[in-house]
């Protein structure tokens, strides 16, 4: 788990690296000089016949910055278990355990949602945090007014599940989603202190 100290760390890498790419300046590596060109040309800095102005190749450069700035905060995060990815998402734990509702609070207010699986890779990536705390995590997945079909937050139905063995089994009792530490599902009642896995 994350500790405080840990956290403190990360927390002054990312100021550290901050006032850098704010500035439009590299923290590590030099600046692209694509379209740089000597005094001695004559030509107005700024403008190059042919070429997009400077800004432009600016305006590359700070993407270049914070692209390598941001892969290597990933690296640390994911180092330290925090992160993980699967396509485009990233599925990250505070390694903190709450309810359902809590969850969803949680996940809201750091600007994702809670961890909802749409395929077996997505599966995995949310197994690893399961796997790792040794604590079963829920799933954006609840039952729908008819008992016993789950379907997405939003209401939409599921195009990929992974039920345990004679799940789901509540019959309207069990409303929740947990993962089991093997990557399978059970319906299950939203009460339960479950690690809090988001998507972003
Ligand atoms: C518990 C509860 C259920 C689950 C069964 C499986 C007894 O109830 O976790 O959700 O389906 O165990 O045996
Ligand atoms: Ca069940």
């Amino acid at each position: 788990m994350l500790s405080p100290q840990l956290f403190h760390k990360i927390l002054g890498v990312a100021f550290f690296l901050l006032p850098c790419c704010a500035q439009g300046k590299p923290a590590g590596i030099p600046p692209l000089r694509g379209f740089a060109h000597s005094p001695e040309d004559g030509i107005d800095e700024g403008f190059i016949p042919g070429f997009l102005p400077l800004v432009e190749s600016e305006t590359e450069d700070v993407i270049r910055q914070l692209e390598y700035q941001i892969s290597r905060l990933e690296g640390v995060l994911r180092l330290e278990k925090m992160i993980t990815a699967s396509g485009g998402k990233i599925f990250a734990t505070n390694g903190k355990k709450a309810g359902f509702h809590t969850a969803l609070k949680k996940c809201k207010e750091a600007g994702g949602s809670i961890a909802t699986p749409r395929n077996p890779g997505e599966n995995d990536a949310i197994l690893y945090f399961v796997k790792n705390f040794n604590t079963y995590a829920y799933l954006g997945i609840k039952e729908s007014l008819i008992p016993s079909k789950f379907q997405f937050l939003d209401g939409t139905q599921l195009n990929y599940t992974n039920w345990h063995l004679n799940e789901p089994s509540g019959k309207g009792e069990e409303e929740c989603v947990e993962m089991y530490t093997d990557g399978t599902w059970n319906d299950k009642k939203c009460n339960q202190n479950h690690l809090i896995v988001c998507q972003f």
